[in-house]
């Protein structure tokens, strides 16, 4: 089976929500070679998208919406549990992450955090629903190089402005690289609010976080 076919049978399972075909599709795609985070970057993702998508149109309800995010949540979990082993590499910095108020979406945020912590970052993840006053409190105790903003509603993206804006009052903002993420988040929206970068999905995260660190030690 080629890596498409693979990977559409994936989608397939998600759209239908069906544990016991993800599981399947997901084992038939590993035993053929392909590596687990194109299955969840091309797969799991895209059919979550999907689903999304069937919810917009009331094609499906909340419950559906609930049970595929539990679905996908433990199939990332499963997929990229290897990527959590503690790895002996020299720790390039710190990365604060967390989903900003008002927002419950945390697959997208815990695979930035996994891919994150095996390419080499210390990562505090503060979670879900975060407030702006908590996470300035935070940046002000650690003093991280980096902070993760996670955004998965248009109407929680103001809450990234809020927390910049914030940052700059309580005069944290300088020594701290901001980039922002989420579905709806796009390079001009991160541009606008004074984000320094912005990654559409985990790997670029870690792209966007080397290029920003290099900045600072340049
Ligand atoms: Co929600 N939801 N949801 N939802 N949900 C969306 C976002 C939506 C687009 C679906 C739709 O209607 N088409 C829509 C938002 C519409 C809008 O604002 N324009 C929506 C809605 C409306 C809602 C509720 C309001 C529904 C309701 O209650 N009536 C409600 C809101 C709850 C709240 O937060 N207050 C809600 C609830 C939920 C569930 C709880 C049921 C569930 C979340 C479960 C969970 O997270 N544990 C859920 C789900 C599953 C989705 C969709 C279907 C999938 C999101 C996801 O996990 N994707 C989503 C549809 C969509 O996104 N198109 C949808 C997979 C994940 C790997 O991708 O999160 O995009 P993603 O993360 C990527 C990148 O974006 C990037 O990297 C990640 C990895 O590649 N990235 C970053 C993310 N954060 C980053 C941070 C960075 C860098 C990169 O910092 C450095």
């Amino acid at each position: 089976m080629s890596t498409n076919e693979n990977l559409s049978r994936i989608i397939e399972a998600v759209i239908k929500i069906d544990a016991g075909l993800l599981d399947t599709t997901i084992d038939d795609a590993l035993q053929a070679g392909l590596d687990p985070l194109m299955i969840v970057n091309e797969g799991v993702t895209v059919g979550l998208r999907q689903v999304g998508d069937l919810f917009a149109e009331e094609e499906i309800f909340l419950p559906e919406l609930v049970q595929a995010g539990r679905l996908v949540s433990k199939a990332v979990e499963n997929l990229t549990s290897a990527f959590s082993e503690e790895k002996t590499i020299a720790k390039k910095g710190t990365f604060l992450i967390a989903t900003v108020k008002g927002d419950v979406h945390d697959i997208g945020k815990n695979l930035v955090s996994l891919i994150m912590a095996a390419s080499g970052y210390d990562v505090v993840d503060l979670g879900t629903d975060v407030s702006t006053d908590d996470i300035v409190e935070k940046i002000t105790e650690l003093n991280p190089q980096l902070l993760g903003l996670s955004s998965l509603l248009s109407t929680t993206m103001p809450a990234q402005r809020e927390v910049i804006q914030t940052l700059i009052e309580a005069g944290v903002r300088d020594h701290l690289h901001v980039i922002v993420g989420g579905a709806p988040v796009t390079q001009a929206w991160a541009q606008e609010i004074g984000a320094d970068g912005y990654a559409e999905n985990a790997s670029q995260a870690v792209l966007e976080a080397d290029l920003l660190m290099k900045q600072m030690t340049a």
